[in-house]
């Protein structure tokens, strides 16, 4: 999911004109987590990630839930993806004022692309609002369907 290394092709500044072109191959080393991370949800159950921040959105019996996939991406630094087949997504979690995506609405906390199946197949069934971004740059619908619904 991650690699910690780039390729750079450096080449010296100082080299005199006229010789041959000389290239050096290094490695840069970059942050550590450069590329994001992309939750596949598995289950339709309104389940929580049990160790939020280890790099898997994964419940108690390891499966992916929407929530447990928001937790997960609140928890990584940097933009992710979640993927959500088609079906709907009850959100039972009851817990008004909870800004962690633990209970009730799903609280994202950072940038975060979802991606459903289309508008009427891919359904995320609200207690009170189904997802609040507590960011200006949070959440993006998905580019399979032109009406911007999940
Ligand atoms: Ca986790
Ligand atoms: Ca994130
Ligand atoms: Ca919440």
């Amino acid at each position: 999911m991650s690699h910690n290394s780039w390729l750079a092709i450096n080449r010296s500044r100082h080299e005199p004109r006229g010789t041959a072109r000389r290239w050096r191959l290094q490695l840069e080393t970059l942050e550590d987590r450069t590329v994001p991370a992309v939750f596949n949800v598995n289950t339709l159950l309104d389940t929580v990630d049990v160790n939020p921040g280890n790099g898997l959105a994964q419940d108690a019996v390891g499966n992916t839930s929407l929530r447990a996939a928001v937790m997960e991406a609140n928890a990584l630094a940097g933009a992710d993806t979640i993927n959500l087949p088609a079906g709907t997504y009850a959100l039972t979690r009851v817990g008004a004022n909870e800004n962690g995506a633990a209970l009730g609405d799903l609280d994202v906390l950072d940038s975060l692309t979802l991606f459903g199946a289309g508008r009427d197949s891919t359904i995320i069934a609200q207690i009170d609002a189904p997802i609040s971004p507590a960011t200006a740059s949070s959440t993006t619908c998905p580019a399979n369907d032109p009406n911007g619904s999940m």
